[in-house]
């Protein structure tokens, strides 16, 4: 009996691993036929009018077939650079603060990055070694499960799911710090060797306002999510990398209510928003070595550190690298993009 059980399951599970190779099969080819771009220190496909990896496009369409959504999934979204490292601790943080109590020398962000503890969805080469959507199924509810997705790509059982009872927050930055950000870890890529068309800051610009920068245009991601936040605010709760920065305990009470775990009076008399705002703060969290050393993914033939997702963690930085001729031409596309949205950036 055992015996037969166990081959019906072996048949089963090469069945299984059939399936997924072809459904593999029929996505590369799909892939391979999308209009392809150089830049960015690599080779992005335009899919559903936005430029993604294409080893991303090919995680999103193999969540579209095999996704199984839960429904207390709590998604992090974001546009490249624009705060999901710091998202990532402090949702972790909120939620999990029963389970892990701050202070304590066991908290899960002192031995693990934050990038690890929530994984993104679309790219399972940064968590497994192609096996499938298994780390996914096998984090504990409510799962937090990270993108940089725009919405208009959710798989359509996801977003059925989030209309029902699921929950996104979606954080966004100032365009010219985010295009600075996105700059310096794309250089980082050229350190690793071979010419780039962004090595120069200023060819990168036209790129960006062009719209072609991974997930770009930028415009549009911000804005897919901020109608959706304005029509739906109990589904979408929409924050601003600056606020964040400039208030950040009354937002860190905002998340927490949205999440469905408010902080109770005594945790805000006894200065818990506080602590979680100083646990997930930049100098702490860069300052940590399970953040300094070691690789976090390697993405063909790119190593990502731990410590590529600490630079410096301020608003305002992209003096530092743009003329102010250059910040201009972000401000005046974006004015022009968001015109009539009433999102201002
Ligand atoms: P990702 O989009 O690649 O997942 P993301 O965390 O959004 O990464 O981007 C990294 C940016 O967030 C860096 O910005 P900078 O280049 O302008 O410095 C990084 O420094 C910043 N960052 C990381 N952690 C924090 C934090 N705890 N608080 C504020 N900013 C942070």
């Amino acid at each position: 009996m055992a015996a037969q059980a166990k081959d019906e399951s072996a048949a089963i599970s090469s069945d299984e691993s059939q399936e997924q190779e072809d459904t593999s099969t029929i996505i590369t080819a799909l892939v391979s036929k999308l209009p392809t771009r150089q830049g960015w220190s690599q080779s992005y496909v335009l899919y559903n009018n936005y430029w993604i990896n294409p080893l991303f496009v090919h995680g999103i369409l193999r969540l579209h077939t095999t996704f199984k959504p839960r429904h207390d999934d709590i998604i992090l979204a974001s546009n490249p650079k624009c705060g999901t490292t710091w998202m990532k601790a402090l949702a972790f943080t909120i939620i999990n603060r029963s389970r892990y109590e701050l202070g304590n020398n066991d908290h899960p962000l002192l031995s693990r990055h934050p990038q690890e503890l929530v994984p993104f969805m679309e790219t399972p080469t940064c968590h497994t070694n192609g096996d499938g959507l298994n780390y996914l199924e096998a984090l504990p509810s409510p799962r937090l499960l990270a993108t940089h997705m725009p919405l208009s790509l959710f798989p359509p059982q996801l977003s059925s799911s989030i209309a029902a009872s699921g929950r996104v927050v979606y954080v966004c930055r100032e365009p010219k710090d985010a295009f600075v950000s996105r700059w310096h870890f794309a250089s980082k890529f050229r350190r690793c060797g071979g010419e780039h068309s962004t090595d120069n800051l200023e060819s990168a610009l036209d790129m960006f306002i062009q719209g072609f920068s991974p997930y770009g245009p930028f415009w549009d991601h911000c804005l897919e999510y901020w109608r959706q936040s304005i029509s739906s605010p109990e589904k979408i709760l929409f924050l601003k990398y600056e606020d964040m920065m400039s208030e950040p305990v009354k937002h860190i009470v905002r998340l927490a209510t949205f999440l469905g775990v408010p902080f109770s009076v005594k945790e805000e008399e006894d200065g818990v928003p506080k602590e979680v705002v100083r646990l997930c703060s930049f100098d702490s969290l860069s300052g940590m070595c399970v953040n300094q050393l070691g690789e976090f993914a390697r993405l063909q033939d790119k190593v990502i550190d731990k410590s590529d997702f600490f630079r410096k963690g301020v608003v305002g930085d992209w003096v530092n690298h743009m003329s102010e001729e250059m910040g201009r031409k972000i401000d005046r596309v974006m004015e022009e993009k968001l015109k009539g949205s009433g999102l201002v950036l």
